[in-house]
C-alpha cells in the first residue's frame, strides 16, 4: 500500500472507533481526537486563514503506538474541524512511526518536518524528514527523505522533533537530543528547506535539567527569545522555558532566566504557532506517567486550552488563555461579592456532564487578611474534595490540590503569585476531565486531568486566619 492508501485505511479504522468512544469523560471545549490515542501537538501553523494543528496519533487504539499525524484546523479555537490524517508510517525510513515535528508555510506550500523512526536490530533509528502539501490537507513525502540521516558528534541516537523557523533570510531547525546526561538543542541552517547544514549545539542542560530534550521550540518574544524544551529524566517532568537572546552568528541561545512553563502534572510537549502575529501555545494535556481512565472508553489525550504568551516589562514570561475563549461563556452560574471568614458551605452546583465551567476570583489584597483562601470542588455524592484552588498570602503561592482525587494524579501543585498587588486574579477552567488554573504571576499556570465519577460538583469557598474580600464569577462554558 502507498502512503495515501495507508492514510485512508487508518482514517476508516478511526472513524469506526469514534462511534464506540465512551462519553463519560469526553471534554466539552478542549480539542481531543475523535477516538483513540493522541499525544504531542505537532506542526502548529497559521496557514491560509486557519490555525492548523497536527498531533501525534495512534489511529488504531487508545494506547501509544504506530505514530501518525492527526490533523485539524480552527479559525477561533472554539470550533474545530477534523481533517484526514496527514502522515502515516509508509517508507523504510519511517516504518516505525512519524514522530513529532513542526510546520512552516513557504512558496505557497505547507511543509511538515517530522522525525521518521525505524527499528534496526534493537535500536530505534531517528532521522529528520519532510512532507509537502499544496492544499494544506494532503501531504506527499519528499523523495529526498531523510533530509538529515544521522546525528552529529555532540548528539546521540535520541535525535528528534525538528522545529523549523525563519530568521534573517535563512531557515533554521532545532532538533532535540542529549548526550552524557545533558539534554541538548542541536541547530541546523538551510537556504531552501531541503539541504540542512549542522551549525552546533544551540543550548544544553546544565546537568539537572533532563538527559534528553524533546520538542524544542525557539521563537522571538517581546524583544527577547524564548526556548521551550520537554525534558526526559527530570523530576518532575515539566516543560522548561528559558528567556534569553539568540545569537545567530554564534548559533547559540544565551539563557538569562529559566523556569517551568506550567506546574501541573498533565502538561507536556508544548509548541507555539508559526506564522501567527500572536504567540499562541498548545501542549499535550496528559502525561506519560500514571493511569489514564479514558483508555477504558477508547480514547486518550487532549490539547490544553490555547494560551497566549507575552513578556512583561521585567522580561518575565506571562501566560494567559486566549481571549477568544470568552465566546464559550453561555451563562452566569454565580456572581457575587465575597466577604468571608471560615467556610462558605455549598455556593454553587455545577454539572460537568452538560457543560464546562470558568471561575474567576478577584481578590482585594489590601482588605484581605486571611492567610490562605480558595475554592474547593467536591462531588455531590461522596463529598470528597476533588480539586482545591487556593492562595497563600504569606508564601505568595497559588495551589492546585488534587490529593483527595480518586483517580488521576494526586498532588499539591504550586506556582508563584504576587501578593503585593492590589488585586489578585485567579481563573480556573474546569472541563469534564480537566482543570487549568491561571494566576497572574510568572508563567503561572497549573494543568491537571481530573476524573470525577460523579459529574455534579459542589463548590465551597474558604478563608483561614482572617477575612477574604473578593468577587467571584462562575460561567457556564458551552459544549
Ligand atoms: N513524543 C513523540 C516524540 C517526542 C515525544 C513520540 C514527546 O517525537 O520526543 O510520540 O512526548
Amino acid at each position: 500500500m502507498n502512503h495515501s492508501d495507508l492514510l485512508r485505511a487508518a482514517d476508516l479504522i478511526r472513524a469506526q472507533a469514534a462511534a464506540r468512544v465512551g462519553d463519560t469523560f469526553r471534554l466539552h471545549y478542549h480539542f481531543m481526537p475523535p477516538a483513540h490515542w493522541m499525544n504531542d501537538p505537532n506542526g502548529l501553523v497559521y496557514y491560509q486563514g486557519y490555525y492548523h494543528v497536527f498531533y501525534q496519533h495512534n489511529p488504531f487504539g487508545p494506547r501509544w503506538g504506530s505514530m501518525h499525524w492527526g490533523h485539524a484546523r480552527t479559525k477561533d479555537f472554539i470550533t474545530w474541524e477534523h481533517l484526514p490524517l496527514a502522515l502515516a508510517p509508509s517508507e523504510p525510513y519511517d516504518a516505525g512511526g512519524c514522530f513529532s515535528g513542526s510546520a512552516v508555510a513557504a512558496d505557497g506550500l505547507l511543509h511538515l518536518f517530522y522525525t521518521g523512526v525505524r527499528m534496526e536490530g534493537d535500536k530505534l533509528v531517528q532521522v529528520q524528514c519532510r512532507a509537502i502539501s499544496q492544499d494544506g490537507v494532503h501531504f506527499t513525502k519528499d523523495p529526498r527523505n531523510p533530509l538529515i540521516s544521522s546525528y552529529p558528534r555532540e548528539g546521540s541516537a535520541d535525535f528528534r522533533d525538528p522545529r523549523v523557523w525563519r530568521h534573517g533570510g535563512a531557515w533554521y531547525m532545532a532538533v532535540g537530543s542529549g548526550k552524557n546526561g545533558r539534554g541538548k538543542v542541536l541547530l541546523y541552517r538551510s537556504d531552501n528547506l531541503s539541504r540542512w547544514d549542522y551549525v552546533g549545539v544551540a543550548a544544553e542542560s546544565h546537568g539537572t535539567q533532563g538527559a534528553i530534550w524533546e520538542c524544542p521550540d525557539l521563537f522571538p518574544l517581546g524583544g527577547k527569545h524564548v526556548l521551550l524544551v520537554s525534558p526526559v529524566e527530570r523530576e518532575p517532568r515539566r516543560v522548561l522555558c528559558f528567556v534569553g537572546e539568540m545569537d545567530y552568528a554564534a548559533g547559540q541561545f544565551r539563557k538569562e532566566a529559566e523556569g517551568e512553563l506550567d506546574k501541573g502534572p498533565d502538561f507536556y510537549a508544548a509548541q507555539t504557532f508559526f506564522g501567527s502575529d500572536r504567540r499562541i501555545l498548545l501542549a499535550w494535556m496528559q502525561s506519560w506517567e500514571g493511569e489514564i481512565p479514558t483508555q477504558e472508553q477508547n480514547w486518550a489525550g487532549a490539547f490544553t486550552l490555547p494560551r497566549e504568551l507575552s513578556l512583561d516589562a521585567a522580561g518575565r514570561l506571562r501566560v494567559a488563555p486566549v481571549p477568544e475563549l470568552k465566546q464559550l461563556r453561555t451563562g452566569v452560574v454565580f456572581s457575587s461579592e465575597v466577604d468571608l471568614e471560615g467556610w462558605s458551605g455549598g455556593l454553587a452546583i455545577c454539572d460537568l456532564q452538560s457543560s464546562g465551567l470558568e471561575a474567576i476570583l478577584r481578590v482585594d489584597m489590601h482588605q484581605t487578611t486571611a492567610d490562605e483562601f480558595g475554592l474547593l470542588w467536591r462531588t455531590s455524592t461522596g463529598g470528597e474534595g476533588l480539586a482545591a484552588v487556593s492562595v497563600s498570602r504569606a508564601q505568595g503561592e497559588l495551589y492546585l490540590d488534587t490529593t483527595k482525587a480518586r483517580r488521576g494524579h494526586r498532588g499539591r501543585y504550586v506556582c508563584k503569585v504576587d501578593p503585593r498587588r492590589g488585586e489578585l486574579e485567579v481563573r480556573a477552567f474546569l472541563d469534564r476531565s480537566s482543570i487549568e488554573v491561571f494566576g497572574d504571576g510568572e508563567a503561572g499556570s497549573i494543568t491537571a486531568r481530573i476524573y470525577p465519577d460523579d459529574p455534579q460538583l459542589v463548590l465551597d469557598m474558604f478563608a483561614r486566619g482572617g477575612v477574604l474580600k473578593a468577587s467571584l464569577e462562575l460561567w457556564e462554558l458551552a459544549p
